[in-house]
């Protein structure tokens, strides 16, 4: 049984304005064009399909191409909700529905703790706990965020017990889940990990029964494997790059083979070619100027810092105008010396994300009242932003 394991797409996701000619789509027909170019017959998405609940209608569309051109190949598509496109309320409907509503042939969408069994694969799923469900009935609400969270997790585990007992063993079985992990590294979601998250282990998805452990959520791709069974837990991480944090990451997806007598699992990462690049250019002394990748520059979205002193600031000046010019996005240039030494030399003006501006903001505060409960403002002024 062989099958594509991507996740965090988050289709829509515009990382500055000027980004007009990124074509959002071309990472994802990437993975679909292999899919049917080596005739693997299931693209198993493990959460975060879009960036946000209502996305624009091209991106809903470009998606919706995307899931045709699969299913008219024969590649069956199997979609598990993240956080980003799933409803905190199950009752409430979320544009994915229509692929339920629609009845398509070789579509299927798991928005709650399931099993499904797709040709010779069982396939037990764990789509993103949203607290809130739980938080909203009486019998919890008496209960911290973090109480919450380990009773969800309970849950999860009791479900992922319940529906092992429904497989069929002739067959191999995977656990598709949107989850964080305490062993994982976040990438570039920490914000959401802050906001009270109680993140499961991997002893605790440890089952004899799973031959992979598909997950979705954490944007670095990793690898971890479970410890009393050895299986492997696989994060694809983000198909793309979103910010100048993930600048050396691979972005991609797994090709994962299960053998027919489940004894071996193989799984190979496939790399998107189409991943926006970044590029921070480090100047600390003249000679840096000079080995500045230009061909790089080009293909890049581009920030330059400056944390030496430079003998000739002219030609320093003429490489920023220079990149200004060449670079696929520009965003700007920071002068680190002026940190250093106190004195504000230039301005900053590098493009970063609300999250990113509150998490600065709220390091830089000092009183000791901000440095006692820095986690708890921080937390409460993310729920702020995410509000809908
Ligand atoms: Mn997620």
């Amino acid at each position: 049984m062989r099958f594509i394991h991507i996740a965090d797409l988050h289709l829509g996701f515009r990382s500055y304005e000027r980004e007009k000619d990124f074509n959002p789509f071309f990472s994802l027909q990437f993975a679909a064009r292999y899919a049917i170019e080596k005739d693997i017959k299931l693209f198993i998405i493990a959460g975060d399909i879009f960036d946000r609940r209502d996305p624009p209608a091209f991106i809903q569309r470009g998606f919706a191409h995307t899931v045709k051109k699969l299913v008219q190949n024969g590649v069956k598509v199997f979609i598990l909700t993240g956080n980003h496109e799933g409803a905190p309320n199950p009752m409430r409907d979320i544009h994915l529905d229509l692929y339920d509503e629609l009845e398509i042939e070789g579509v299927v969408l798991a928005k709650t703790i399931g099993y499904y069994r797709l040709d010779s694969l069982n396939i037990i799923t764990v789509p993103y706990p949203f607290k809130r469900n739980l938080l909203s009935k009486d019998e919890y609400r008496e209960k911290s965020e973090k109480e919450v969270g380990h009773i969800m997790n309970e849950k999860i585990f009791s479900g992922i017990d319940y529906f092992l007992g429904k497989i069929d063993r002739k067959f191999p079985t995977v656990l598709v889940a949107h989850l964080p992990l305490s062993e994982g590294e976040v990438g570039e979601e920490k914000y959401i990990y802050f906001a009270a998250d109680v993140p499961v282990s991997t002893e605790q998805l440890d089952r004899k029964e799973f031959s992979y452990i598909a997950m979705g959520h954490f944007h670095k791709m990793q690898i971890i494997s479970t410890k009393k069974f050895g299986h492997p837990v696989v994060y694809p991480g983000s198909l793309d790059r979103i910010n100048f944090g993930e600048e050396t990451d691979k972005k991609g997806f797994f090709d994962v083979e299960i053998s027919e007598s489940m004894k071996k699992t193989s799984f190979m990462f496939v790399e998107n070619p189409f991943a926006r690049k970044f590029y921070t250019v480090r100047i600390n002394n003249d000679k840096d100027i000079d080995s500045i990748q230009w061909d790089r520059v080009k293909e890049s979205i581009v920030r330059i810092i400056l944390s030496g002193d430079l003998q000739d600031e002219k030609l320093f000046k003429k490489l920023v105008d220079k990149a200004k010019k060449e670079a696929k996005i520009f965003v700007g240039m920071e002068d680190r010396r002026a940190v250093q030494n106190n004195i504000v030399r230039s301005n900053m003006n590098l493009s970063i994300s609300p999250e990113e501006a509150v998490e600065k903001y709220i390091k830089r505060q000092d009183s000791a009242f901000a440095k006692k409960h820095r986690e708890e403002i921080f937390k409460r002024a993310i729920s702020f932003l995410k509000e809908e």
